[in-house]
């Protein structure tokens, strides 16, 4: 196996015998043929769309396929295969289809006629042999761009297919991954066109991301501040993590009046600011902070735990037989429920002790999105004219299990009384219940989501933008981010593509990225890796 798709991938290099994440080699084999069939499905939907045939099932189906591939969704084999099969028998009902409009019509050899072998085994040998090692471009700078597309492509999904649930979608973002995926079989573009099409991925990113904010506030309505309890209550429970709101919103209505008390998990902490979320009365709190904590947290959790997207880390054996997946996550010996059907989960939870007393652990706040934070922005306009809010930084994105992560905690901590942090995504949880008081009422700790509300933020800093009458990188607002799978990736492309500069990111540098690459960024974007919190405050508030 060959992957170094994420942050953590072993040695800062590449994960070649057992993935750091717990993933193993068949499932690594498994994933980088699922990526094969599907650039062979964007050919053929690519000389679909010339012919003028698209099949409206093709595009949510390429999303979520690519997604199940991000790191920490799926674990188990026998799921690739199901999926393997049917991405083919899609790929062959287009070409009938496309023929029938078109007879003189022919598809290219190689992913676009590949024929899954019928055995898992043989299966796991057929995605041996897509390997990167063995495939790579003869321009080790073009595969730096093709692989970062790649993984900017499966944040796009994740995006996506969580927007195409809720009943939201573009063709256009469908159109990109199809265009991208089959670009990367060819190798005869130069840097400048896989420069564009990174770029290009970071607008459908950005088109992704606004498509599921419509989609979550769609159905949801649009945050507003919230104070979520860190404690608990004697009752049973069930704990909810991943992304995915409309698993919880079923989730909630199915525990309505069953003595049930739902308690969200990392990424799943902003769906307490929801309208339609938080008036269950049995949406009670927040339990533990970041993915890879999961194995400590979730042992001491005395109800059911349900897991919706990523990040699943391998359950520990003492609660194997309380986790469930769903969606497209799993894990072998995790019990897997169809979207929509949590009895099996609840059965669980009534069977389980629940917390037997009341602990109260303080709360934190959350909900300020861009609907809630524009609505005080007179507010926060007056405070930065007069002075009071001298600075704005974004510290966000993914959370993980290096140490050197602590970087995100003290910088948060060092930073002068006079600033005010917007965060997202998990990587929050290094601070997110810091008492880091208020600026004449406005709290100095904003959460304005989960990682896909960067689109939120985006909105938020371009209104100030347009407020003070400037463009985004003139404005009083430092980007400190942190990645560590694709989506983080797909976010960093849309931030780039919206000529956002000045980012600094960390812990460490992406493997996938040569140092001619990086050497670019530097030069296009004043990239730059995080070095202490005390330098890089220095560095972007002067001797202050
Ligand atoms: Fe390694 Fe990350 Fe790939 Fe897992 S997803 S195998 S940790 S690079
Ligand atoms: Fe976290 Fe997995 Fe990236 Fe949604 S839950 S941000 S790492």
């Amino acid at each position: 196996m060959f992957c170094y798709q994420c942050e953590q991938t072993n040695k800062s290099q590449a994960c070649t015998t057992m993935g750091v994440c717990g993933k193993k080699a068949d499932v690594a084999a498994l994933q980088d043929l699922t990526v094969y069939a599907l650039k062979g499905l964007a050919q053929v939907a690519s000389a679909g769309r010339e012919a003028g045939v698209v099949d409206p099932a093709v595009g949510p189906f390429m999303v979520a396929a690519m997604f199940s591939t991000l790191t920490n969704v799926n674990f188990d084999p026998q799921r690739f295969q199901v999926q393997l099969n049917e991405l083919v028998a899609k790929r062959e009902a287009l070409k009938i289809a496309i023929k029938a409009k078109n007879p003189g019509v022919s598809f290219p050899a190689g992913p676009a006629d590949f024929q899954p072998a019928v055995s898992l085994e043989d299966l796991v040998k057929q995605g041996e042999g897509q390997a990167i090692p063995d495939h790579r471009d003869p321009n080790p700078d073009i595969e730096s761009l093709k692989q970062t597309c790649i993984y900017g492509i499966k944040g796009v999904a994740a995006y996506a297919d969580h927007a195409y649930i809720l009943g939201q979608q573009d063709d256009a973002v469908y159109a990109y991954i199809e265009k991208a995926l089959s670009e990367s079989l060819t190798t005869d573009k130069d840097l400048g066109f896989w420069v564009n099409m990174a770029m290009e991925c970071g607008q459908a990113n950005l088109k992704a991301m606004e498509l599921l904010d419509a989609a979550n506030t769609g159905a949801y309505g649009h945050p507003t501040p919230v104070s979520v309890p860190l404690g608990h209550r004697k009752n049973k429970c069930i704990l909810v993590s991943g992304h995915d709101l409309h698993d919880l919103y079923n989730l909630l209505q199915a525990t309505e009046g069953k003595g049930i008390d739902i308690y969200t998990h990392g990424e799943m902490l902003p769906c307490h600011g929801y309208p339609k979320l938080k008036e269950f009365k049995h949406f009670y709190g927040h339990f533990g902070t970041a993915w890879q904590n999961q194995q400590r947290e979730f042992a001491e959790f005395p109800g059911a735990i349900l897991m919706t997207t990523n990040c699943i880390q391998k359950p520990a054996a003492t609660y194997m037989d309380h986790i469930f997946t769903t969606g497209l996550v799993g894990w072998p010996g995790a019990t897997h429920v169809p979207n929509g059907d949590f009895s099996a989960v609840i059965e669980k939870a009534l069977a389980m002790p629940g917390f037997t007393d009341d602990l109260d652990k303080g709360a934190v706040l959350t909900g300020f999105a861009r609907n809630a934070v524009l609505g005080v922005a007179d507010k926060v306009i007056d405070a930065v004219k007069s002075g009071a809010i001298k600075h704005f930084f974004l510290v966000a994105g993914c959370d993980g299990a290096k140490p050197g992560r602590n970087y995100y905690t003290e910088f948060v901590e060092k930073l002068p009384q006079d600033t005010v942090v917007l965060t997202l995504a998990c990587g929050k949880f290094r601070f997110f219940d810091k008492q880091l008081g208020d600026i004449d009422g406005i709290p100095r700790l904003l959460d304005v989501g989960q990682c896909n509300d960067a689109y939120s933020a985006i909105q938020i800093a371009v209104a100030l933008a347009g407020a003070f009458n400037c463009g985004v990188n003139d404005l009083p607002l430092s980007m400190v981010l942190s990645w560590y799978e694709q989506k983080a990736v797909a976010i960093l492309l849309t931030l780039l593509s919206l000529g956002i500069k000045n980012i600094r990111l960390g812990p460490t540098l992406p493997a996938f990225l040569t140092p001619n690459v990086l050497n670019f960024l530097v030069e296009q974007f004043n990239i730059m890796p995080i070095s202490t919190p005390d330098e890089d405050i220095k560095a972007i508030l002067g001797s202050a």
